[in-house]
């Protein structure tokens, strides 16, 4: 049952139009028979006081913080008012950072290893804090719980918690709404039609079932590794990796050579990796391979071609160096599966090691369905093992569950099906968050396509990610 307190908030946001019924139409395009603007509340310093208070009484009394700090931009009055009151120190996140490298994502003061709890209006699917959460994580910070008025209750609570973040609410929207029927504010219709809605937009994104996560192992740094790798692809990877400080990898599935040549350039300061599929482009030309070598080399970051190579050693030597597509000339990295056994990989050395490339083995994948697992996953590591001056790594998925684990530290781990709320597609592909993929299952390369690629600005989740990638590889190095 809410506490007084609770539904006293509510009709006061009521009262001030903060939380409003009818039909509204969301920036999704659908319709909504309610609509929530917490921004309202800068203009009632009472409620403001209020809503702030119980923010903080909502935490359990155990909970610790050093620090707190407010989503932008909502956020940030409840944030400030909270550290006031408190005597706790606030921190600001900045939301728009122009130069990668230059400008501090994070203002005020802070030391490593203290805790920052985050502060946050309305919690839909957990993204907004998530963001918050990367670059404090990335500066040293703990973030371990965050605070919010009110929890839509469309899978925000289980993907925080995917990525280590407990959520603490002051009330679910379907509450707050029999809330407001109980006091005569709502009718018995708009009642009944919100909670409907509500119940059908209920994206709550159910973890498969799945082996238990092992808890997380101390790693070796990606610089110690840059020292032991054989290859001398896989030893610029692992530095490149250290000097952007990014473990991501775009996966640039776009409609045109020329589209990819273009976001090659706005995301090439945050990855470490560009992932091609050459075969899509309808605008190939011979030049497109040194077009992509002059961005790669500007940004520091490398080329992979999936091309997924599955023939015979002798068919695939043609592949990889002939054709339009010239794999050879311009790609760092192929990949290749091994159900065509060891030969494969005699054919793709053959022409690969003279030049110094690298191969990854797809060991698992990220469909669902695929057959990559026990058996076939033990023996692409064999092959590895085998051809170590030539491959450089694994397209694995869970190497944390292989058995004795992501193994010998010379092979690198990149895992696809990776967005900030785990999911999946129509068609089969499967989501992981950064942090899971990372930090639990102890890969080394998130690799992001729709993610990116179809995100706004296409530039600054590129960033996010680098900084949720790389904070979640930070958490098993300490
Ligand atoms: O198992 C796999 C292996 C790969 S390389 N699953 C995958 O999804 N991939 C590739 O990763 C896939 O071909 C695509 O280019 C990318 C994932 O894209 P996203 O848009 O789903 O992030």
């Amino acid at each position: 049952m809410a506490s007084v307190t609770t539904e006293s908030l509510i009709l006061q946001l009521h009262d001030i139009s903060a939380v409003k019924f009818g039909n509204f139409k969301l920036k999704s395009g659908i319709s909504s028979p309610i609509y929530i603007d917490l921004r309202l509340i800068v203009s009632y310093p009472n409620l403001l006081r209020q809503i702030s208070q119980t923010l903080i009484s909502t935490l359990p009394p155990a909970a610790a913080y050093d620090l707190v700090c407010g989503v932008p931009y909502t956020a940030l009055p409840i944030a400030t008012c909270i550290s006031t009151a408190s005597g706790v120190p606030m921190l600001m996140r900045r939301k728009e950072i122009k130069e990668y490298g230059t400008a501090k994502a994070i203002e005020g003061c802070f030391q490593q290893s203290q805790i920052c709890l985050i502060i946050e209006d309305l919690v839909t699917s957990g993204a907004s804090v998530l963001e918050t959460a990367a670059p404090l994580r990335a500066a040293g910070l703990r973030v371990t719980d965050a605070v919010v008025m009110i929890d839509r209750e469309q899978g925000g609570r289980e993907n925080l918690a995917e990525n280590g973040i407990t959520l603490h609410s002051i009330v679910k929207l379907t509450d707050m709404v029999r809330i407001l029927k109980a006091k005569g504010r709502v009718s018995d219709e708009v009642e009944a039609m919100v909670l409907k809605f509500l119940e059908e937009n209920r994206k709550v994104s159910v973890p498969a079932p799945q082996p238990a996560l092992p808890v997380a192992r101390v790693r070796i740094p990606y610089g110690e590794r840059a020292k032991m790798a054989k290859n001398p692809t896989g030893k610029r990877l692992f530095e490149v990796m250290v000097k952007k400080e990014s473990n991501l990898c775009l996966a640039a599935d776009v409609a045109t050579a020329s589209e990819l040549l273009d976001i090659a350039d706005k995301v090439g300061p945050e990855i470490c990796l560009l992932k091609t599929h050459v075969d899509i482009l309808p605008d190939f030309t011979p030049e497109f391979g040194s077009k992509l070598r002059s961005i790669a080399d500007k940004h520091n970051f490398l080329i992979f071609e999936d091309r997924k190579f599955a023939d015979i050693g002798n068919t695939v030597t043609m592949q990889y160096a002939g054709g339009i597509f010239r794999i050879l000339d311009w790609a760092d990295i192929v990949n290749a599966h091994i159900i065509s056994g060891p030969g494969i990989v005699d054919g793709l050395k053959l022409k690969g090691l003279p030049h110094g490339r690298g191969l990854l083995l797809l060991a698992e994948m990220s469909s669902a369905g695929n057959l990559a697992k026990g058996d076939y996953t033990a023996a692409a590591v064999k092959i590895a093992e085998d051809h170590s001056d030539f491959i450089i790594g694994f397209i694995s998925v869970n190497p944390a569950s292989w058995p004795g684990g992501p193994g010998n530290p010379l092979f690198i781990h990149a895992t696809p099906g990776v967005q900030m709320v785990k999911g999946g597609d129509d068609l089969g592909q499967q989501y992981n968050t950064p942090y899971s993929v990372i930090s639990e299952r102890g890969s080394d390369i998130i690799i992001v396509g729709r993610g990116i690629i179809k995100a706004a600005s296409p530039a600054e989740t590129a960033r996010e990610y680098r900084l949720q990638g790389w904070d979640a590889y930070l958490v098993n190095c300490k």
